[in-house]
């Protein structure tokens, strides 16, 4: 019935912003029409959704399990990871049936976890809003199923279509609501990425200040190695990637991570990020970054702010080639969305 699987997808997102690079997922355990256990992953290397599920059902209920229906939002796991296998779980607890919304993209999992409850006698169905649960779990699911990070493409744009002054000299362009926006955006992803110049003319920080939150992993591209020590973003607050094409090094926080000049670079990228289990990207810009990422069609979104302001003149835009999904006011901005 899937309206325990909206309630268990609706538990899922109650870990949101602390099980990365873990997915959401949500248990909710049915005993002929009513819910008698109720669990989710709150946090990176805790309990999973089906174990505190379990854990949640009274003494009084135990013995309705055998005859009970597990409703979870993803394939349960068969490895043992920092946690023991929640299959083996289900079936030590002898549930009658496991109803999920997706299969575990996941190559330590990817069916085993099914295949491990059919052999033991349990009923499995899977596919169960499959769309809602992919969308929850977007990041994760791109990042197996592609072996690279979710994309994010991210600028702010004047009225008449430009993200910086002459030269790159930096604009305020987007209202106070936006970067507020902004710095929660950057506190929900494994790091943020900008490119040679505007890691130089901006000097960002590329941190959270605004709103409470963790501070992403930092990438910039540097392939001469030519940014100033002095720069914010190799501050070793936190951890920083350098891509360049001449070593690779770590050096306190500042990681230099080495390309081959030869192959072309952002596949290369993306297989590192993939390497390192960096989950997803935020990139910040400048314009030849985020064309190249769009040029290569490695993205998943793009959020738009565009402003009020004038400029006539100054570094335009990169040129959108995306479906759009929606648009909303921030402020005096206006925010659109668009998808590949
Ligand atoms: C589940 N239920 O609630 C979650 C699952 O290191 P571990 O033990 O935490 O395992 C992490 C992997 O387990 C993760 O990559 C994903 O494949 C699966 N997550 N599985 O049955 C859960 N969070
Ligand atoms: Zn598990």
């Amino acid at each position: 019935m899937e309206q325990f699987m909206r309630r268990a997808l609706e538990l899922a997102t109650l870990g949101r912003g602390h099980v990365s690079p873990n997915p959401l997922v949500g248990c909710v355990i049915e005993h002929d029409g009513r819910i008698i256990g109720e669990g989710w992953h709150q946090r990176y290397g805790e309990a999973h959704a089906e174990r505190n599920a379990i854990l949640s059902v009274k003494p009084e209920d135990e013995y309705r399990l055998p005859d009970s229906t597990a409703y979870v939002t993803l394939e349960p796991c068969s490895h043992y990871g920092k946690q023991p296998p929640c299959a083996d779980l289900l079936i030590e607890k002898r549930v009658k049936r496991v109803v999920c919304c997706n299969d575990d993209p996941n190559p330590l999992v990817g069916g085993q976890g099914f295949a491990k409850l059919h052999n033991a006698g349990i009923l499995v169905e899977t596919g169960m809003l499959a769309n809602v649960g992919r969308e929850l779990n977007a990041r994760f699911f791109t990042f197996f199923e592609q072996q690279r990070p979710y994309i994010i493409l991210k600028w702010a744009e004047t009225a008449d279509g430009f993200i910086a002054g002459a030269g790159g000299k930096p604009v305020k362009i987007s209202g106070e609501l936006s970067h507020r926006l902004v710095h929660r955006w950057r506190s929900e992803e494994d790091a943020i990425m900008v490119g040679t110049n505007t890691a130089r003319t901006d000097n960002p920080r590329l941190n959270v200040r605004l709103v409470p939150g963790r501070n992403p992993t930092r990438i910039v591209i540097d392939k001469q190695l030519q940014l100033a020590a002095d720069l914010n973003l190799f501050d070793n607050t936190q951890p920083t990637i350098a891509y360049n094409l001449l070593k690779s090094e770590t050096v306190d926080q500042t990681i230099y991570a080495q390309l081959d000049p030869d192959k072309p670079l952002l596949p290369q990228l993306l297989a590192d990020l993939y390497e390192r289990r960096i989950q997803s990207v935020l990139v910040e810009g400048g314009t030849t970054l985020l064309q190249s990422f769009m040029e290569a069609g490695r993205w998943d979104e793009l959020r738009v702010f565009r402003s009020q302001t004038v400029l006539g003149e100054g570094i335009p835009a990169p040129r959108v080639r995306g479906t759009l999904v929606s648009r909303q006011r921030v402020g005096n901005d206006e925010l659109t969305l668009y998808k590949p």
